[in-house]
């Protein structure tokens, strides 16, 4: 059984978190360290610990993630100049909190993917 992040809390509201979408599926929340203008985590309401861990059965909760992240992105006024959606898996990549996430990054020419 995996281990419960600081995620889970912002998904049940326990600590504070600038919430700007949440469903039965999905939550999505301002990073508290923003790399771009708009920086918002996408991430499952169930605990999901690395892209390894994602399982067949995920496939249409993961499809959803895609879709409030483009939804958020038209909200966010970015959707036409353009975003850049991240998933970080394990320590080659910089995973810092062990549920799984999508950074949906924009608001600024965002360079090349990898400098
Ligand atoms: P990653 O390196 O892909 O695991 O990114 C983790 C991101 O999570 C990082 O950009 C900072 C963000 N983060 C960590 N703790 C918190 C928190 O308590 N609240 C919010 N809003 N973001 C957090």
């Amino acid at each position: 059984m995996a281990e419960e992040t600081i995620f889970s809390k912002i998904i049940r509201r326990e600590i504070p978190a600038d919430i700007v979408f949440q469903d039965d599926q999905v939550t999505a929340f301002r990073d508290i360290s923003p790399q771009a203008p708009t920086h918002i985590l996408i991430i499952p309401n169930k605990l999901i610990p690395t892209v390894n861990h994602i399982a067949e059965s995920d496939e249409a909760l993961l499809g959803h993630m895609m879709v409030v992240a483009a939804k958020i992105a038209k909200q966010e006024g970015i959707d036409e100049s353009g975003y850049r959606l991240i998933m970080n898996c394990n320590k080659d990549a910089g995973q810092e909190v062990f549920h799984i996430h999508m950074h949906l990054l924009g608001g600024k020419n965002l360079g090349r993917l990898i400098g």
